[in-house]
Protein backbone atom coordinates (compact mmCIF):
# COMPACT_ATOMS: atom_id res chain seq x y z
CA UNK A 1 0.00 0.00 0.00
CA UNK A 2 1.25 3.61 -0.90
CA UNK A 3 2.29 5.75 2.38
CA UNK A 4 -0.04 7.89 2.76
CA UNK A 5 2.28 10.76 2.62
CA UNK A 6 1.89 10.11 -1.31
CA UNK A 7 -1.35 9.84 -2.08
CA UNK A 8 -2.98 12.97 -3.59
CA UNK A 9 -4.17 15.56 -0.87
CA UNK A 10 -7.42 17.75 -1.77
CA UNK A 11 -7.24 20.61 -3.36
CA UNK A 12 -9.81 23.61 -3.66
CA UNK A 13 -9.59 23.92 -7.62
CA UNK A 14 -12.52 23.05 -9.65
CA UNK A 15 -11.87 21.43 -13.27
CA UNK A 16 -10.49 23.96 -16.03
CA UNK A 17 -13.76 23.57 -17.77
CA UNK A 18 -15.16 24.64 -15.17
CA UNK A 19 -13.03 27.33 -14.32
CA UNK A 20 -13.21 28.72 -17.16
CA UNK A 21 -17.13 29.21 -16.76
CA UNK A 22 -16.75 30.55 -12.96
CA UNK A 23 -13.92 33.08 -14.89
CA UNK A 24 -16.41 34.81 -16.72
CA UNK A 25 -19.29 34.86 -13.99
CA UNK A 26 -17.02 35.83 -11.74
CA UNK A 27 -16.31 38.82 -13.71
CA UNK A 28 -19.66 40.30 -12.07
CA UNK A 29 -18.89 39.73 -8.50
CA UNK A 30 -18.02 42.41 -6.19
CA UNK A 31 -14.39 42.03 -6.34
CA UNK A 32 -11.73 42.31 -3.90
CA UNK A 33 -7.74 43.28 -5.07
CA UNK A 34 -5.57 40.76 -2.77
CA UNK A 35 -2.16 42.48 -1.14
CA UNK A 36 1.00 40.34 -2.09
CA UNK A 37 0.52 38.25 1.74
CA UNK A 38 -3.44 37.52 0.92
CA UNK A 39 -2.16 35.87 -2.26
CA UNK A 40 0.35 33.76 -0.86
CA UNK A 41 -2.16 32.63 1.81
CA UNK A 42 -5.05 31.98 -0.63
CA UNK A 43 -1.88 29.78 -3.04
CA UNK A 44 -1.39 27.24 -0.08
CA UNK A 45 -5.19 27.20 0.46
CA UNK A 46 -6.27 26.37 -2.84
CA UNK A 47 -3.08 24.09 -3.85
CA UNK A 48 -3.65 22.12 -0.35
CA UNK A 49 -0.76 23.61 1.13
CA UNK A 50 -3.07 24.82 4.14
CA UNK A 51 -5.06 21.40 4.41
CA UNK A 52 -7.30 20.72 5.81
CA UNK A 53 -9.00 24.54 5.47
CA UNK A 54 -11.45 25.25 2.95
CA UNK A 55 -11.07 28.90 2.76
CA UNK A 56 -10.15 31.71 4.47
CA UNK A 57 -11.87 31.13 8.46
CA UNK A 58 -14.13 31.93 10.10
CA UNK A 59 -15.01 33.55 13.12
CA UNK A 60 -15.59 30.97 15.48
CA UNK A 61 -12.68 28.84 13.69
CA UNK A 62 -10.92 31.73 14.22
CA UNK A 63 -11.32 32.23 17.77
CA UNK A 64 -11.00 28.67 18.50
CA UNK A 65 -7.60 28.80 16.30
CA UNK A 66 -6.29 32.04 18.29
CA UNK A 67 -7.38 30.99 21.74
CA UNK A 68 -6.20 26.92 21.23
CA UNK A 69 -4.64 26.45 18.08
CA UNK A 70 -7.01 24.64 17.11
CA UNK A 71 -9.88 24.66 14.74
CA UNK A 72 -13.54 24.59 15.58
CA UNK A 73 -13.74 21.17 14.89
CA UNK A 74 -10.47 20.50 17.62
CA UNK A 75 -8.02 19.64 14.29
CA UNK A 76 -4.66 21.45 14.92
CA UNK A 77 -4.27 24.65 13.24
CA UNK A 78 -2.03 27.23 14.69
CA UNK A 79 -2.30 30.23 12.65
CA UNK A 80 -4.97 32.25 11.49
CA UNK A 81 -5.61 32.32 7.69
CA UNK A 82 -7.91 35.43 8.28
CA UNK A 83 -8.95 37.59 4.83
CA UNK A 84 -8.95 41.14 6.11
CA UNK A 85 -10.60 44.06 4.69
CA UNK A 86 -11.51 47.98 5.10
CA UNK A 87 -14.27 48.28 6.60
CA UNK A 88 -15.33 50.65 3.23
CA UNK A 89 -15.22 47.20 1.58
CA UNK A 90 -16.94 45.00 4.35
CA UNK A 91 -19.80 47.22 3.96
CA UNK A 92 -20.50 46.64 0.54
CA UNK A 93 -21.49 43.15 1.39
CA UNK A 94 -24.12 40.52 2.31
CA UNK A 95 -23.28 37.76 4.40
CA UNK A 96 -24.04 34.81 2.04
CA UNK A 97 -22.43 36.80 -1.14
CA UNK A 98 -19.97 35.68 -3.20
CA UNK A 99 -16.45 37.93 -4.16
CA UNK A 100 -14.23 37.68 -6.70
CA UNK A 101 -10.28 37.35 -5.47
CA UNK A 102 -7.96 39.07 -7.85
CA UNK A 103 -3.97 38.81 -7.66
CA UNK A 104 -2.39 42.87 -8.03
CA UNK A 105 -3.08 42.91 -12.01
CA UNK A 106 -6.80 42.08 -11.67
CA UNK A 107 -6.38 38.61 -12.32
CA UNK A 108 -9.53 36.54 -11.30
CA UNK A 109 -7.81 33.66 -8.65
CA UNK A 110 -10.77 32.43 -6.82
CA UNK A 111 -13.96 33.10 -5.40
CA UNK A 112 -15.35 32.80 -1.85
CA UNK A 113 -18.65 32.73 -0.01
CA UNK A 114 -18.53 35.16 2.31
CA UNK A 115 -19.86 32.92 5.43
CA UNK A 116 -18.58 35.13 8.24
CA UNK A 117 -17.91 38.68 8.46
CA UNK A 118 -16.52 40.61 12.08
CA UNK A 119 -14.50 43.27 13.74
CA UNK A 120 -11.24 40.91 15.56
CA UNK A 121 -9.64 41.31 18.65
CA UNK A 122 -6.39 42.57 17.01
CA UNK A 123 -4.53 42.84 20.03
CA UNK A 124 -5.86 39.66 21.58
CA UNK A 125 -5.08 37.80 18.38
CA UNK A 126 -1.30 39.51 18.69
CA UNK A 127 -1.08 38.31 22.47
CA UNK A 128 -2.14 34.64 21.97
CA UNK A 129 -0.79 33.67 18.63
CA UNK A 130 2.80 36.34 18.37
CA UNK A 131 3.03 35.94 22.51
CA UNK A 132 2.94 39.92 22.48
CA UNK A 133 1.15 43.25 21.21
CA UNK A 134 4.06 44.69 20.46
CA UNK A 135 4.85 46.08 17.38
CA UNK A 136 8.39 45.39 17.43
CA UNK A 137 7.08 42.14 16.50
CA UNK A 138 7.14 42.06 12.25
CA UNK A 139 3.00 40.38 12.17
CA UNK A 140 2.00 42.24 15.35
CA UNK A 141 3.16 45.74 12.81
CA UNK A 142 1.74 44.12 10.04
CA UNK A 143 -1.90 43.65 12.15
CA UNK A 144 -2.10 46.90 13.38
CA UNK A 145 -0.76 49.24 10.62
CA UNK A 146 -1.36 47.26 7.57
CA UNK A 147 -4.22 44.82 8.03
CA UNK A 148 -7.85 45.69 7.01
CA UNK A 149 -10.02 46.03 10.54
CA UNK A 150 -12.59 43.67 9.47
CA UNK A 151 -12.11 39.93 8.33
CA UNK A 152 -13.96 38.33 6.13
CA UNK A 153 -14.17 34.32 6.20
CA UNK A 154 -15.52 31.24 4.07
CA UNK A 155 -15.34 28.99 1.63
CA UNK A 156 -12.95 29.36 -1.40
CA UNK A 157 -13.25 27.81 -4.98
CA UNK A 158 -10.02 27.85 -6.64
CA UNK A 159 -10.28 29.01 -10.46
CA UNK A 160 -6.30 29.08 -11.23
CA UNK A 161 -3.00 29.27 -9.73
CA UNK A 162 -1.43 32.97 -8.94
CA UNK A 163 1.20 33.22 -11.88
CA UNK A 164 5.37 33.42 -10.85
CA UNK A 165 7.22 33.98 -13.72
CA UNK A 166 10.42 33.43 -11.89
CA UNK A 167 12.09 29.97 -11.32
CA UNK A 168 8.71 28.13 -11.93
CA UNK A 169 10.39 25.05 -12.06
CA UNK A 170 11.61 24.87 -9.39
CA UNK A 171 7.72 25.44 -7.78
CA UNK A 172 5.72 22.46 -7.02
CA UNK A 173 2.32 22.03 -5.26
CA UNK A 174 1.87 19.58 -2.33
CA UNK A 175 0.67 16.87 -4.84
CA UNK A 176 3.62 17.55 -7.33
CA UNK A 177 6.37 17.06 -4.63
CA UNK A 178 3.83 13.92 -3.37
CA UNK A 179 4.33 12.99 -7.21
CA UNK A 180 7.71 13.43 -7.31
CA UNK A 181 8.58 11.45 -4.19
CA UNK A 182 6.30 8.75 -5.26
CA UNK A 183 8.24 8.47 -8.93
CA UNK A 184 10.94 8.13 -6.80
CA UNK A 185 10.58 5.83 -4.36
CA UNK A 186 11.26 8.76 -1.86
CA UNK A 187 9.57 6.83 1.22
CA UNK A 188 10.65 9.26 3.84
CA UNK A 189 11.90 12.94 3.41
CA UNK A 190 13.47 14.90 5.73
CA UNK A 191 12.06 18.67 4.81
CA UNK A 192 14.22 21.77 5.83
CA UNK A 193 13.02 25.03 6.34
CA UNK A 194 15.06 28.31 5.44
CA UNK A 195 14.84 32.31 4.66
CA UNK A 196 19.04 32.42 4.76
CA UNK A 197 21.48 31.86 1.95
CA UNK A 198 22.63 28.23 2.84
CA UNK A 199 26.40 28.16 3.65
CA UNK A 200 28.57 25.04 4.47
CA UNK A 201 27.30 24.80 8.27
CA UNK A 202 23.95 24.16 6.82
CA UNK A 203 25.05 21.40 4.15
CA UNK A 204 26.52 19.62 6.94
CA UNK A 205 23.58 19.84 9.06
CA UNK A 206 20.95 19.13 6.78
CA UNK A 207 22.85 16.23 4.94
CA UNK A 208 23.30 14.72 8.48
CA UNK A 209 19.45 14.92 9.29
CA UNK A 210 18.46 12.74 6.42
CA UNK A 211 21.10 10.67 7.38
CA UNK A 212 20.65 10.13 10.62
CA UNK A 213 16.47 9.74 9.62
CA UNK A 214 17.39 7.37 6.94
CA UNK A 215 15.72 9.72 4.86
CA UNK A 216 16.38 11.81 1.23
CA UNK A 217 16.39 16.01 1.65
CA UNK A 218 14.47 18.58 0.56
CA UNK A 219 15.24 22.09 0.58
CA UNK A 220 11.96 23.75 0.82
CA UNK A 221 13.04 27.88 1.11
CA UNK A 222 10.35 30.27 1.70
CA UNK A 223 10.31 33.07 -1.43
CA UNK A 224 6.56 34.52 -0.13
CA UNK A 225 7.49 37.04 2.11
CA UNK A 226 10.28 36.78 5.03
CA UNK A 227 11.20 38.78 7.52
CA UNK A 228 11.81 42.53 6.23
CA UNK A 229 15.48 42.92 5.68
CA UNK A 230 16.15 39.39 4.80
CA UNK A 231 18.22 38.52 1.36
CA UNK A 232 15.82 38.89 -1.73
CA UNK A 233 14.77 35.54 -2.97
CA UNK A 234 15.87 35.86 -6.36
CA UNK A 235 19.52 35.50 -4.69
CA UNK A 236 18.92 33.09 -2.13
CA UNK A 237 17.54 31.17 -4.78
CA UNK A 238 21.05 31.40 -7.16
CA UNK A 239 22.77 30.42 -3.77
CA UNK A 240 20.67 27.23 -3.03
CA UNK A 241 21.14 26.06 -6.63
CA UNK A 242 25.21 26.23 -6.38
CA UNK A 243 24.52 24.42 -2.72
CA UNK A 244 22.31 21.72 -4.24
CA UNK A 245 25.64 20.39 -6.68
CA UNK A 246 27.51 20.06 -3.30
CA UNK A 247 24.70 17.04 -1.98
CA UNK A 248 25.75 13.62 -2.81
CA UNK A 249 23.59 12.43 -6.13
CA UNK A 250 20.19 11.96 -6.13
CA UNK A 251 20.03 12.21 -2.41
CA UNK A 252 18.67 16.10 -2.08
CA UNK A 253 15.90 17.81 -3.60
CA UNK A 254 14.81 21.76 -3.62
CA UNK A 255 11.27 23.32 -3.86
CA UNK A 256 10.44 26.71 -3.55
CA UNK A 257 7.14 27.59 -0.91
CA UNK A 258 5.66 30.58 -1.51
CA UNK A 259 4.98 31.09 2.31
CA UNK A 260 4.22 34.54 3.82
CA UNK A 261 5.97 33.41 7.12
CA UNK A 262 4.57 35.08 10.45
CA UNK A 263 8.07 35.22 12.28
CA UNK A 264 5.82 33.30 14.88
CA UNK A 265 8.35 30.83 16.28
CA UNK A 266 6.95 28.21 18.36
CA UNK A 267 3.00 28.41 16.55
CA UNK A 268 5.09 29.09 13.38
CA UNK A 269 7.17 25.95 14.16
CA UNK A 270 3.99 24.13 14.10
CA UNK A 271 2.15 25.43 11.58
CA UNK A 272 5.42 24.87 8.90
CA UNK A 273 5.36 21.22 10.03
CA UNK A 274 1.72 20.92 8.82
CA UNK A 275 2.73 22.76 5.68
CA UNK A 276 5.33 19.99 5.18
CA UNK A 277 3.06 17.18 5.99
CA UNK A 278 0.82 18.38 3.63
CA UNK A 279 3.82 18.43 0.80
CA UNK A 280 4.65 14.77 1.37
CA UNK A 281 7.64 15.02 4.04
CA UNK A 282 8.08 12.58 6.39
CA UNK A 283 10.13 14.74 8.85
CA UNK A 284 10.91 18.23 9.66
CA UNK A 285 14.13 20.30 10.83
CA UNK A 286 13.64 22.50 13.43
CA UNK A 287 16.35 24.57 15.27
CA UNK A 288 17.50 27.11 18.27
CA UNK A 289 14.86 29.68 17.89
CA UNK A 290 13.16 28.74 14.61
CA UNK A 291 11.50 31.50 13.01
CA UNK A 292 11.94 33.88 15.34
CA UNK A 293 11.33 37.33 14.81
CA UNK A 294 13.99 38.98 16.70
CA UNK A 295 13.86 41.52 19.82
CA UNK A 296 10.70 43.23 21.45
CA UNK A 297 10.43 46.71 22.01
CA UNK A 298 12.56 46.20 25.32
CA UNK A 299 15.43 44.78 23.65
CA UNK A 300 14.88 40.85 24.76
CA UNK A 301 13.54 38.02 22.82
CA UNK A 302 9.73 37.32 22.28
CA UNK A 303 10.36 33.24 22.85
CA UNK A 304 12.61 31.17 24.51
CA UNK A 305 15.62 29.44 22.05
CA UNK A 306 14.01 26.35 22.19
CA UNK A 307 10.03 27.22 22.96
CA UNK A 308 9.48 26.23 19.25
CA UNK A 309 11.18 22.55 19.30
CA UNK A 310 8.97 22.08 22.40
CA UNK A 311 5.89 22.80 21.06
CA UNK A 312 6.58 20.69 17.82
CA UNK A 313 7.71 17.72 19.91
CA UNK A 314 4.47 18.17 21.90
CA UNK A 315 2.41 17.62 18.86
CA UNK A 316 4.49 15.51 16.00
CA UNK A 317 2.42 12.53 16.51
CA UNK A 318 -0.78 13.90 16.04
CA UNK A 319 0.91 15.70 13.19
CA UNK A 320 2.39 13.05 11.56
CA UNK A 321 5.60 14.35 10.76
CA UNK A 322 9.12 13.89 13.32
CA UNK A 323 11.14 16.80 14.21
CA UNK A 324 14.79 16.21 13.32
CA UNK A 325 16.62 18.39 15.66
CA UNK A 326 18.78 21.01 14.36
CA UNK A 327 22.33 20.15 15.58
CA UNK A 328 24.88 23.46 15.94
CA UNK A 329 27.96 22.75 13.44
CA UNK A 330 31.40 24.52 14.14
CA UNK A 331 34.41 24.03 12.06
CA UNK A 332 37.23 22.41 13.42
CA UNK A 333 40.30 23.70 12.31
CA UNK A 334 42.77 20.94 13.77
CA UNK A 335 40.65 18.44 11.92
CA UNK A 336 39.40 20.77 9.05
CA UNK A 337 35.81 19.27 8.96
CA UNK A 338 32.49 20.61 10.53
CA UNK A 339 31.45 18.61 13.60
CA UNK A 340 28.05 18.69 16.05
CA UNK A 341 29.24 21.15 18.76
CA UNK A 342 27.73 19.23 21.16
CA UNK A 343 29.45 15.87 19.85
CA UNK A 344 33.18 17.33 20.49
CA UNK A 345 34.77 15.53 23.37
CA UNK A 346 38.36 18.21 23.13
CA UNK A 347 36.88 21.28 22.86
CA UNK A 348 39.16 22.57 24.92
CA UNK A 349 42.54 21.56 22.76
CA UNK A 350 40.90 22.50 19.37
CA UNK A 351 40.19 25.58 17.73
CA UNK A 352 36.97 25.92 17.19
CA UNK A 353 35.78 28.22 14.31
CA UNK A 354 32.00 29.85 13.22
CA UNK A 355 30.93 33.47 12.03
CA UNK A 356 27.65 34.47 12.84
CA UNK A 357 24.70 35.79 10.77
CA UNK A 358 25.74 39.82 11.90
CA UNK A 359 29.68 39.09 11.26
CA UNK A 360 28.99 37.99 7.85
CA UNK A 361 26.72 41.04 7.28
CA UNK A 362 29.57 43.28 8.20
CA UNK A 363 31.79 41.54 6.01
CA UNK A 364 30.28 41.73 2.53
CA UNK A 365 29.71 45.58 3.78
CA UNK A 366 32.77 46.08 4.23
CA UNK A 367 34.38 43.79 1.29
CA UNK A 368 36.50 41.84 3.92
CA UNK A 369 37.22 38.23 3.27
CA UNK A 370 34.80 35.54 3.71
CA UNK A 371 36.92 32.29 4.85
CA UNK A 372 36.36 28.96 1.83
CA UNK A 373 35.82 27.09 5.63
CA UNK A 374 32.67 28.89 5.91
CA UNK A 375 31.13 29.17 2.38
CA UNK A 376 31.06 27.90 -1.16
CA UNK A 377 32.75 30.28 -2.90
CA UNK A 378 29.70 30.34 -5.67
CA UNK A 379 27.52 31.86 -2.90
CA UNK A 380 30.00 34.17 -1.89
CA UNK A 381 29.88 35.57 -4.78
CA UNK A 382 26.79 35.46 -5.31
CA UNK A 383 26.06 37.41 -2.23
CA UNK A 384 29.02 40.29 -3.34
CA UNK A 385 26.76 40.74 -6.48
CA UNK A 386 23.88 42.06 -4.27
CA UNK A 387 25.36 43.34 -1.77
CA UNK A 388 29.00 45.40 -2.89
CA UNK A 389 30.80 46.89 0.05
CA UNK A 390 29.37 50.25 0.84
CA UNK A 391 32.06 51.76 -1.11
CA UNK A 392 29.85 50.88 -4.39
CA UNK A 393 26.39 50.90 -3.18
CA UNK A 394 24.36 53.34 -4.38
CA UNK A 395 23.42 56.28 -1.92
CA UNK A 396 21.64 59.85 -1.38
CA UNK A 397 22.55 63.15 -0.01
CA UNK A 398 19.90 65.46 0.71
CA UNK A 399 20.15 69.02 1.07
CA UNK A 400 18.00 71.10 2.14
CA UNK A 401 17.42 74.77 3.91
CA UNK A 402 16.09 77.72 2.63
CA UNK A 403 15.97 79.61 -0.72
CA UNK A 404 18.55 81.04 -1.25
CA UNK A 405 20.89 79.18 1.39
CA UNK A 406 23.46 77.55 -1.14
CA UNK A 407 22.15 74.51 -1.50
CA UNK A 408 22.32 73.94 -5.28
CA UNK A 409 25.95 75.98 -5.06
CA UNK A 410 27.08 73.34 -2.95
CA UNK A 411 25.28 70.86 -4.33
CA UNK A 412 26.91 71.35 -8.20
CA UNK A 413 30.36 71.63 -6.29
CA UNK A 414 30.18 67.77 -4.94
CA UNK A 415 28.50 66.78 -8.30
CA UNK A 416 31.73 67.70 -9.62
CA UNK A 417 34.09 66.14 -7.29
CA UNK A 418 32.13 63.00 -7.12
CA UNK A 419 32.13 62.74 -10.94
CA UNK A 420 35.99 63.46 -10.55
CA UNK A 421 36.64 60.52 -8.47
CA UNK A 422 34.27 58.28 -10.62
CA UNK A 423 33.12 54.51 -10.80
CA UNK A 424 29.39 55.27 -9.69
CA UNK A 425 26.46 57.73 -11.83
CA UNK A 426 26.06 60.62 -10.17
CA UNK A 427 22.16 62.71 -10.75
CA UNK A 428 21.30 65.88 -9.51
CA UNK A 429 17.85 66.81 -8.37
CA UNK A 430 18.00 70.07 -7.67
CA UNK A 431 15.07 72.01 -6.68
CA UNK A 432 14.62 74.51 -9.78
CA UNK A 433 15.56 71.25 -12.13
CA UNK A 434 13.34 69.34 -11.25
CA UNK A 435 10.16 72.03 -11.31
CA UNK A 436 11.13 72.49 -14.22
CA UNK A 437 11.17 68.58 -15.56
CA UNK A 438 8.96 66.73 -13.22
CA UNK A 439 6.71 68.77 -11.21
CA UNK A 440 6.01 71.73 -13.83
CA UNK A 441 2.45 71.49 -12.40
CA UNK A 442 2.63 71.65 -8.80
CA UNK A 443 2.78 75.08 -7.25
CA UNK A 444 3.83 75.99 -3.17
CA UNK A 445 0.87 75.00 -0.84
CA UNK A 446 1.66 72.39 1.44
CA UNK A 447 0.16 69.36 -0.72
CA UNK A 448 1.78 70.18 -3.35
CA UNK A 449 5.64 70.82 -2.05
CA UNK A 450 4.72 67.25 -0.34
CA UNK A 451 3.84 65.86 -4.02
CA UNK A 452 7.46 67.72 -5.37
CA UNK A 453 9.69 66.27 -2.82
CA UNK A 454 7.99 62.20 -2.57
CA UNK A 455 8.43 62.47 -6.17
CA UNK A 456 12.08 63.12 -5.64
CA UNK A 457 12.49 60.79 -2.98
CA UNK A 458 11.25 58.00 -5.55
CA UNK A 459 13.62 58.72 -8.40
CA UNK A 460 16.27 58.98 -5.46
CA UNK A 461 15.65 55.60 -3.93
CA UNK A 462 15.26 54.14 -7.50
CA UNK A 463 18.54 55.61 -8.27
CA UNK A 464 20.12 54.27 -5.08
CA UNK A 465 18.72 50.84 -5.94
CA UNK A 466 20.46 51.23 -8.92
CA UNK A 467 24.10 51.64 -7.55
CA UNK A 468 24.04 55.14 -8.32
CA UNK A 469 24.49 58.68 -6.28
CA UNK A 470 21.52 60.78 -6.37
CA UNK A 471 22.24 64.36 -4.87
CA UNK A 472 18.74 66.44 -3.87
CA UNK A 473 18.85 69.87 -3.24
CA UNK A 474 14.98 71.04 -2.86
CA UNK A 475 13.80 73.14 0.30
CA UNK A 476 11.90 70.28 1.56
CA UNK A 477 10.35 72.34 4.69
CA UNK A 478 8.29 69.46 6.01
CA UNK A 479 10.39 67.14 8.61
CA UNK A 480 7.98 64.34 7.91
CA UNK A 481 7.94 64.47 4.37
CA UNK A 482 12.22 64.26 4.23
CA UNK A 483 11.65 61.66 7.05
CA UNK A 484 9.48 59.49 4.39
CA UNK A 485 11.71 60.21 1.78
CA UNK A 486 14.75 58.73 4.43
CA UNK A 487 12.71 55.68 4.71
CA UNK A 488 11.63 55.02 0.86
CA UNK A 489 15.63 55.61 -0.06
CA UNK A 490 17.16 53.59 2.83
CA UNK A 491 15.29 50.50 1.41
CA UNK A 492 18.05 50.32 -0.65
CA UNK A 493 21.10 52.45 0.54
CA UNK A 494 22.40 55.12 2.73
CA UNK A 495 20.58 58.20 2.93
CA UNK A 496 22.64 61.30 4.01
CA UNK A 497 20.35 64.77 5.13
CA UNK A 498 22.66 67.98 4.86
CA UNK A 499 21.14 70.51 6.36
CA UNK A 500 22.37 73.64 4.91
CA UNK A 501 21.93 76.52 7.87
CA UNK A 502 22.13 79.29 6.39
CA UNK A 503 19.74 82.29 8.34
CA UNK A 504 17.06 83.34 6.83
CA UNK A 505 18.43 86.79 7.54
CA UNK A 506 21.34 86.01 5.78
CA UNK A 507 19.26 84.48 2.74
CA UNK A 508 16.63 87.71 2.74
CA UNK A 509 20.08 89.66 2.95
CA UNK A 510 21.60 88.06 -0.36
CA UNK A 511 18.34 87.74 -2.04
CA UNK A 512 19.76 86.21 -5.24
CA UNK A 513 16.57 86.11 -7.20
CA UNK A 514 15.20 88.54 -5.96
CA UNK A 515 12.28 86.69 -4.82
CA UNK A 516 12.11 87.76 -0.32
CA UNK A 517 11.64 91.13 -1.46
CA UNK A 518 8.49 89.86 -3.53
CA UNK A 519 7.97 87.81 -0.85
CA UNK A 520 7.93 90.91 1.77
CA UNK A 521 5.68 92.94 -0.46
CA UNK A 522 3.17 90.16 -0.90
CA UNK A 523 3.62 89.44 -4.57
CA UNK A 524 4.96 85.72 -3.39
CA UNK A 525 2.46 83.89 -1.48
CA UNK A 526 3.70 81.27 0.80
CA UNK A 527 7.77 81.96 0.57
CA UNK A 528 9.41 79.84 2.89
CA UNK A 529 10.63 81.13 5.84
CA UNK A 530 8.60 84.76 5.47
CA UNK A 531 5.01 83.27 5.09
CA UNK A 532 5.25 79.84 4.77
CA UNK A 533 7.11 77.06 7.98
CA UNK A 534 10.41 75.47 8.10
CA UNK A 535 11.49 72.44 10.48
CA UNK A 536 14.50 72.89 11.01
CA UNK A 537 16.17 69.21 10.59
CA UNK A 538 16.67 67.33 14.00
CA UNK A 539 18.94 64.59 13.46
CA UNK A 540 20.55 65.63 9.88
CA UNK A 541 23.89 63.81 9.39
CA UNK A 542 25.54 66.83 8.78
CA UNK A 543 25.07 70.53 9.30
CA UNK A 544 26.75 73.12 7.31
CA UNK A 545 27.36 76.85 8.04
CA UNK A 546 27.93 78.75 5.03
CA UNK A 547 28.26 82.46 6.32
CA UNK A 548 31.88 82.87 5.70
CA UNK A 549 32.85 79.92 4.20
CA UNK A 550 34.32 78.94 0.70
CA UNK A 551 31.72 76.81 -1.35
CA UNK A 552 34.12 74.66 -2.07
CA UNK A 553 34.53 74.11 1.73
CA UNK A 554 31.48 72.75 2.18
CA UNK A 555 31.57 70.39 -0.45
CA UNK A 556 34.75 68.76 1.06
CA UNK A 557 33.01 68.75 4.48
CA UNK A 558 30.12 66.94 2.61
CA UNK A 559 32.73 64.62 1.09
CA UNK A 560 34.67 63.65 4.37
CA UNK A 561 31.20 62.93 5.93
CA UNK A 562 30.13 60.31 2.98
CA UNK A 563 33.91 59.16 3.80
CA UNK A 564 33.19 58.61 6.93
CA UNK A 565 30.17 56.75 6.44
CA UNK A 566 32.14 54.29 4.09
CA UNK A 567 30.15 55.63 1.15
CA UNK A 568 33.19 56.62 -0.45
CA UNK A 569 36.68 54.82 -0.66
CA UNK A 570 39.18 56.92 1.74
S1 LIG B 1 9.88 72.71 -2.04
O1 LIG B 1 9.24 73.40 -0.91
O2 LIG B 1 10.96 71.88 -1.56
O3 LIG B 1 8.92 71.97 -2.85
O4 LIG B 1 10.54 73.85 -2.94
P1 LIG B 1 11.53 73.66 -4.17
O5 LIG B 1 11.00 72.67 -5.12
O6 LIG B 1 12.90 73.42 -3.65
O7 LIG B 1 11.45 75.01 -4.91
C1 LIG B 1 12.02 76.11 -4.35
C2 LIG B 1 12.42 77.11 -5.41
O8 LIG B 1 11.26 77.71 -5.93
C3 LIG B 1 11.32 79.14 -5.85
N1 LIG B 1 10.06 79.58 -5.18
C4 LIG B 1 9.71 79.41 -3.88
N2 LIG B 1 10.37 78.89 -2.81
C5 LIG B 1 9.72 78.85 -1.63
N3 LIG B 1 8.47 79.32 -1.44
C6 LIG B 1 7.78 79.86 -2.48
N4 LIG B 1 6.54 80.30 -2.29
C7 LIG B 1 8.39 79.91 -3.75
N5 LIG B 1 8.01 80.35 -4.98
C8 LIG B 1 9.03 80.13 -5.82
C9 LIG B 1 12.59 79.47 -5.13
O9 LIG B 1 13.39 80.11 -6.10
C10 LIG B 1 13.24 78.17 -4.74
O10 LIG B 1 14.54 78.03 -5.30
P2 LIG B 1 15.87 77.81 -4.45
O11 LIG B 1 16.78 77.08 -5.38
O12 LIG B 1 15.54 76.97 -3.21
O13 LIG B 1 16.34 79.15 -4.12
Amino acid sequence: MMPSNLTPIPELYVSYESSQKLKVEAGNLVSLDLTPRQICDLELLMNGGFNPLKGFLGEEDYDSVVENMRLADGSLWPMPITLDVTEAFAEKLEVGQDIALRDQEGVILATMTVTDRWTPNKSREAEKVFGADDEAHPAVNYLHNQAGNVYLGGPVTGIQQPVHYDFRARRDTPNELRAYFRKLGWRRVVAFQTRNPLHRAHQELTFRAAREAQANLLIHPVVGMTKPGDVDHFTRVRCYEAVLDKYPAATTSMSLLNLAMRMAGPREAVWHGLIRKNHGCTHFIVGRDHAGPGKNSAGEDFYGPYDAQDLFRAHQEEMGIEMVDFKHMVWVQERAQYEAMDEIEDKDSVTILNISGTELRRRLREGLEIPEWFSFPEVVKELRRTSPPRSKQGFTVFFTGFSGSGKSTIANALMVKLMEMGGRPVTLLDGDIVRKNLSSELGFSKEHRDLNIRRIGYVASEITKNGGIAICAPIAPYAATRRAVREDVENFGAFVEVHVATSIEECERRDRKGLYKLAREGKIKEFTGISDPYDVPQNAELVLETENVEVDNCAHQVLLKLESMGLIAG
